[in-house]
């Protein structure tokens, strides 16, 4: 399978996150992606730069002035202080029910908050850069599948679905799995279908997508009422307007078992069918995984061979993005398992 992979995710590198109001070392680091892309290369899976610019698809699924904001962020908080480049930029302040985000603020802590659904995903000087070429591995992805390819695997980091169109939140900042399907869409697939298999529900891409039925949106989660994001994910979020009926949840309570989950996943697979879907974006996150040391799943090895296997009987062409998985060095090994059993088939 072509895998596309850009050096340019190893200047995303805080250092810190919040949990519980301490600063903890990141969960979601460099050594993530070089141990699929060491992974990849192993299994003899062909390695590609992203080939396609995606901005013009960036500017459908985001709004613009978030876009202006993230671009320019790390140059605006150098900007503030000498000495910001040693240190990370947080939110302190959000602009929750009853106040205003129509009017942007000028003070650039202001700024970071009205972009921002949490505390949660640090800036540092390859933030922007990173992003991208993520999204562009997404819009490459779409094209590469427009000349015919079965199926394409972003190696990319950071995530992706947790960005709405206009904030980011959760490691995510530009969602590169709405990037994948809305390019799908421009090449004139009239159906796609987004499924999202992270541990945390994908709020940014259901969001993204919520209002509009050519882009049905399925997941399999933690429920959300005690695990991230919290405050979207439940199973009577079912779309609106048009999008009415093109929004499934399947939300799976903290520590369900590994038969529960395959259970969710053939229920996701049936409606991806009788949607008549296209094109399938697969938002591959791995933090469903045994050992990952933030989430309660408990998928081992051979279940991921087995959702590979899953996938590949819905017989599209397919985009994987990479989403979370948190054991680092287990994430190479377990994505690779996704892709082969994809590829195999049985
Ligand atoms: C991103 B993705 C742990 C706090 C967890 C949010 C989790 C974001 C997960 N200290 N913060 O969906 O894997
Ligand atoms: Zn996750």
């Amino acid at each position: 399978m072509i895998s596309l992979y850009s050096d340019l995710h190893e200047n995303h590198a805080p250092v810190f996150e919040f949990f519980r109001g301490e600063r903890v070392p990141c969960f979601e680091t460099p050594a993530r992606a070089a141990f699929v892309k060491a992974r990849l290369l192993q299994a003899g899976h062909e390695l590609r730069p992203p080939h396609v610019d995606s901005q013009a698809v960036l500017n459908q699924v985001h709004s613009a002035r978030y876009l202006a904001f993230l671009e320019s962020a790390w140059s605006n908080w150098l900007a503030l202080a000498p000495g910001n480049a040693a240190q990370q930029p947080f939110p302190s302040v959000w602009p929750v029910r009853t106040l205003r985000s129509d009017v942007e603020p000028a003070n650039f802590v202001a700024r970071l908050g009205l972009y921002s659904m949490d505390n949660g995903s640090p800036l540092s000087a390859g933030t922007w850069a990173a992003a991208k070429a993520g999204a562009d591995a997404a819009a490459s992805a779409a094209a590469l599948l427009g000349e015919g390819a079965r199926a394409v695997f972003c190696c990319s980091r950071p995530p992706g679905h947790h960005a709405g169109a206009d904030f980011m939140g959760g490691y995510c900042f530009l969602n590169n799995a709405a990037v994948a399907a809305q390019a799908l869409r421009n090449n004139g697939l009239e159906r796609v279908a987004v499924l999202d298999v992270d541990y945390h529900h994908g709020n940014g891409t259901q969001s993204i997508f919520y209002d509009r039925p050519d882009v049905l949106f399925v997941s399999l989660h933690g429920d959300p009422r005690t695990e991230y994001p919290f405050y979207l994910g439940h199973a009577d979020e079912t779309g609106e307007g048009a999008g009415a009926g093109f929004n499934l949840n399947l939300p799976l309570p903290a520590g369900a078992t590994v038969g529960a989950w395959f259970h969710a996943l053939e229920k996701a697979c049936q409606r991806i069918t009788q949607y008549g879907a296209q094109a399938l974006v697969v938002s591959l996150g791995l933090d469903t995984f045994e050992d990952d040391p933030i989430s309660t799943f408990a998928l081992k090895l051979a279940d991921f061979r087995r959702l590979g296997q899953h996938l590949t009987a819905l017989g599209l062409p397919t985009v994987f993005v990479l989403e979370g998985g948190y054991a680092a060095e287990a994430l190479g090994i377990n994505a690779v398992e996704v892709l082969d059993g994809f590829e195999a088939g049985k």
